[in-house]
């Protein structure tokens, strides 16, 4: 076994301050390097348009919604001005495909609001009408939801960016939905707090898409999901009637607390249009470790291992798999730091003590290599190396594109079995590029990925439903974090009781009764 731990030793101490500084921040990537920015440039490529919507799945059948007329375009350009009414073609493509590229509507018409007034004017108008509308933040949802199946109006919230409001004393920060997450994320750091949320996309999503989807990201082991940091919610109903539920305090029970329903009801409920968040103080002491491990068991063993010793200074715990790796260093041309095994782990702490937190890291590090868990690794709390380490965890999103088509499932599994898929897979689709999984150990939800050259039918039926029926044997979740949107209503039964998606109907035809908020995606 190979020891070469690049442990503390030349690594320099973070003391202060220091995710503002001009050399970087730990989280990557920035606006700059930004996956989202990566993949539209791919897309203005010759032949890059992904078969329409309603080509590639024509069993789903367009509503009988309003067609959009010279009348209502009138009335959108009355009120927002004819700045912010997007009817070209051409600037309206982008709003039509999704991230994936997996997806693409043929909306003719986007909308771009500044305030909940003008949301609330042009959803009662809608509602009215019968024009059906998709709400779109930063586009960059993973399930097909952000963009419309058909030529439903894109509602997109990017001009709403004001901060409101930060209470230094509480924490609690209040803006509009549209604030970009990495925005928001700088402004808390600059005021020694941080945003309970981080993911790969935060260069270009919104703080609305986030709560909209309930994004996990990689820190929720330790800060939580969204139901708890929010805590609070401004949302326009389908018929355009503001519903306030933006009380910034953490305790406060009058009655239901709705604004559970506009966190990761996916646009289906309402708009959110502002929201209040509690953010966590910035952790003054941070380190990562990158291990390389040669099984399965090994991997359980060392996570019941960080849980014990790393304790409440644990901040994430994911798994990488060598074939997940391989698509980041062989396609985008990042280094691993250590050689190739099976399997990688990405353990953070943060806290608020250097030497606590080192001394708690070398100890958990030192029982895991005498116990022959951990074959090689390196762990470090420079800001330029932590930053090395994690683009290689949330670059591979983005390598994978690079195989061509992906299938992409994000399941919560038991513990025990949250491999246990992969292997399964290889063995039912041969002609794969690749079969990989890694994610959320800490939190058992892994994203499993099949990649194929193109998009192939076939290889779609030997993967779904046996997928789903997996799951649900092991009583998973079919949707862990990025929900349901368009490619998974068929499925939520695996997940959800009958009893349940009764009730989730019932809340639908209440709360927008002709339909026209994002129709075709999360209800069966
Ligand atoms: P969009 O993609 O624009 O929309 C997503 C859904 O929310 C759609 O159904 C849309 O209609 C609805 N919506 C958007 N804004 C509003 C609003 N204001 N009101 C009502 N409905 C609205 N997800 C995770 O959970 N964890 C991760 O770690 C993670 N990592 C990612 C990494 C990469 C590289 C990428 C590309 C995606 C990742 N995602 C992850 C998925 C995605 O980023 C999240 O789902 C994110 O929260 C979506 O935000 P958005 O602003 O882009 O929303
Ligand atoms: C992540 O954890 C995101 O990196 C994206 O949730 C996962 O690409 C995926 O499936
Ligand atoms: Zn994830």
């Amino acid at each position: 076994m190979r020891r070469h731990m690049l442990v503390g030793g030349a690594a320099r101490r973070l003391i202060g301050p220091f995710l503002g500084s001009p050399e970087g921040r730990p989280f990557p990537p920035n606006n700059n390097n930004n996956p989202f920015e990566r993949s539209l440039r791919q897309l203005s490529g010759a032949g890059a348009l992904p078969q329409l919507t309603k080509d590639r799945y024509p069993q789903v059948k367009r509503r009988d919604f309003a067609e959009l007329n010279e009348k209502h375009l009138g009335y959108f350009k009355n009120l927002l001005g004819e700045n912010r009414v997007i009817t070209d073609k051409d600037e309206c493509q982008g709003f039509n495909i999704d991230w994936l590229k997996s997806v693409r509507g043929y909306s003719q018409c986007i909308l771009k609001p500044k305030t909940t007034q003008e949301v609330s004017e042009i959803l009662k108008f809608c509602n009215d009408n019968r024009i059906a509308v998709c709400p779109q933040g930063g586009n960059t949802g993973l399930v097909g939801g952000s963009v419309p199946v058909f030529d439903e109006v894109v509602l997109w919230t990017g001009l709403m960016n004001d901060i409101i409001s930060l209470d230094e004393n509480s924490g609690v920060l209040v803006c509009q939905s549209g604030c970009i997450l990495e925005n928001l994320e700088n402004f808390a750091d600059e005021r020694d707090l941080m945003i309970p949320l981080d993911l790969g996309a935060k260069g270009s999503c919104h703080i609305g898409g986030n709560i909209s989807t309930n994004a996990g990201g990689l820190r929720l082991l330790r800060y939580g999901n969204l139901h708890g940091s929010v805590l609070g919610v401004e949302a326009v109903k389908a018929d355009g009637e503001v519903i306030d539920c933006t009380s910034a305090l953490k305790k406060d029970n009058t009655g239901y607390h709705l604004k559970h329903l506009f966190i990761g009801s996916e646009g289906t409920l309402g708009v959110v249009t502002k929201v209040a968040i509690q953010c966590p103080p910035k952790p003054r002491a941070l380190n990562v470790a990158f291990l390389g491990l040669e099984s399965f068991d090994d991997v359980l063993a060392c996570l019941r291992q960080a849980k014990r010793q790393l304790g409440e200074i644990l901040s994430s715990c994911e798994l990488i798999d060598n074939p997940s790796l391989d698509a980041v260093t062989s396609h985008l041309n990042l280094k691993s730091p250590i050689s190739v095994y099976p399997f990688y782990m990405l353990i953070e702490t943060h806290g608020s003590s250097c030497d606590h937190d080192e001394e708690k890291m070398h100890g958990f590090l030192e029982s895991c290599m005498s116990d022959g868990l951990v074959r090689d690794g390196t762990t470090t709390n420079e800001i330029g190396k932590m930053k090395a380490i994690w683009e290689l965890r949330e670059s591979i999103t983005e390598g994978l594109l690079h195989d061509g088509y992906v299938f992409k499932y994000d399941i919560s599994l038991p513990t025990r079995e949250f491999y246990s898929l992969v292997p399964v897979m290889r063995e039912r689709v041969k002609d794969a590029v690749r079969v990989c999984g890694y994610g959320h150990l800490g939190d058992g939800n892994i994203h499993l990925q099949v990649t194929l050259k193109e998009f192939n039918e076939e290889v779609l039926r030997i993967i779904e439903p046996f997928i789903y029926e997996y799951t649900a044997k092991l009583r998973g979740s079919v949707s862990a974090e990025h929900g349901v949107g368009f490619r998974k209503p068929k499925y939520i039964h695996y997940s959800k009781s009958p009893g349940a998606i009764n009730l989730m109907k019932q809340l639908k035809v209440m709360m927008d009764p002709k339909g026209i908020l994002n129709p075709y995606k999360v209800i069966p």
